[in-house]
């Protein structure tokens, strides 16, 4: 049976990357060491996550708890986890997160090929109430030569090698993209291994969900406004979408994967350049997404394409199904 094979023959990440990294004869392995660290990150974060009502962790950051030690918030926590471990495995040379104002050069003794950016933990409002939330993460390759310098990872997303996230769900889910193709894995606690649970994702090509802080609206441009109410309204005879709103972006980009449909935080009178942060959010999540055979879009271009002048920049942001993103693209070509 196809069923028992996969069953007894588990496809661990550390295996499935390894596998794909072979058909590179360049190859050195560094990939799937970098990624293993990632992973390790992920597993201690999944596992301060879910500890975290009983042990207190939650709190403010500076905090005591009645040993007299410091607690520390689970955000700080986790991008402590994640600095430590990829400066430790050897690989990287730049790290960007977006805890840290600045950007992390990695010492010569220690330095590697890879940059990654990152967001820690991102949906920390949801934390307090046990929501999902989840790590955002994008590798940038080095190019050769001399000292790296933050050009290295103010580059377009396009010229992602890699991006995924891990969502602190239900279950601890990993999602991955080497730029073939969208693989998911989930944590099987008692093995302490992520496992290939969902292989090949494809979104659907058109959904019937939307994503989006409605209370925002009062200041959206015209395109959103008049996409959003489509949604709601349509008039081509297709039914209305529902609506599907965590204020995780891991949770809200999971399920658009999964299910279609579309997300947006687009831009508004107050932010005028949204909410979400490109290097860390918009760009590895829009790699994400044309893996999987969606799209996505700024409002003006297609995202992967921004280059980024800051590393904590901010863009608008639609994502999702490719007809359904298509109509937003429609809605702002309609306003030029
Ligand atoms: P954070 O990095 O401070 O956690 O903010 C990012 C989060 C995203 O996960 C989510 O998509 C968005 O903020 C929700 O914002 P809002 O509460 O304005 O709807
Ligand atoms: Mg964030």
């Amino acid at each position: 049976h196809a069923a028992d094979a996969l069953r007894t023959d588990l496809m661990t990440i550390t295996r499935f990357v390894l596998n794909e990294q072979s058909k590179y004869p360049e190859s050195r392995g560094d990939f799937t060491i970098l990624l293993s660290h990632i992973v390790l990150g992920c597993k201690f974060v999944c596992s301060s996550v879910n500890k975290a009502g009983l042990a207190k962790l939650i709190g403010l950051a500076g905090e005591t708890n009645v040993q007299g030690e410091e607690q520390k918030k689970l955000d700080v926590l986790s991008n402590e986890v994640f600095v430590k471990a990829l400066v430790s495995s050897g690989r990287t040379s730049i790290l960007v997160s977006e805890e840290d104002e600045e950007a992390i050069f990695v010492e010569a003794p220690k330095r590697g090929r890879y940059c990654v950016v990152f967001d820690p933990l991102d949906g920390s409002s949801n934390i307090d109430c046990s929501v999902s939330i989840g790590t955002i993460f994008g590798i940038y390759m080095l190019k050769d030569g001399g000292e790296p310098t933050l050009d290295e990872v103010l580059q377009p997303g396009k010229n992602m090698l890699a991006a995924g996230y891990c969502m602190y769900g239900s279950s601890c889910t990993f999602v991955l993209s080497t730029g073939e193709g969208v693989n998911g894995f989930t944590l099987d606690p008692s093995l302490g291994e992520f496992i290939l649970t969902h292989p090949d994702i494809k979104i659907p090509k058109k959904g019937k969900i939307y994503s989006v802080n409605e209370g925002n609206a009062k200041n959206w441009d015209g395109p959103t406004t008049k996409y959003v109410e489509k949604c709601k309204f349509p008039t081509d005879g297709s039914s209305s979408k529902s609506l599907r709103y965590i204020g995780s972006m891991v949770a809200d980009v999971h399920r658009t994967l999964l299910y279609g449909g579309i997300f947006l935080y687009p831009a508004d009178k107050k932010s005028p350049s949204g909410k979400l942060r490109v290097l860390y959010e918009v760009f590895p999540m829009s790699f994400l997404m044309e893996q999987a055979g969606g799209q996505a879009f700024t409002g003006k271009q297609r995202a992967l394409d921004l280059v980024p002048k800051k590393i904590h920049e901010r863009s608008p942001i639609f994502m999702g199904s490719y007809d359904d993103v298509e109509d937003v693209k429609a809605l702002y070509a309609a306003e030029e």
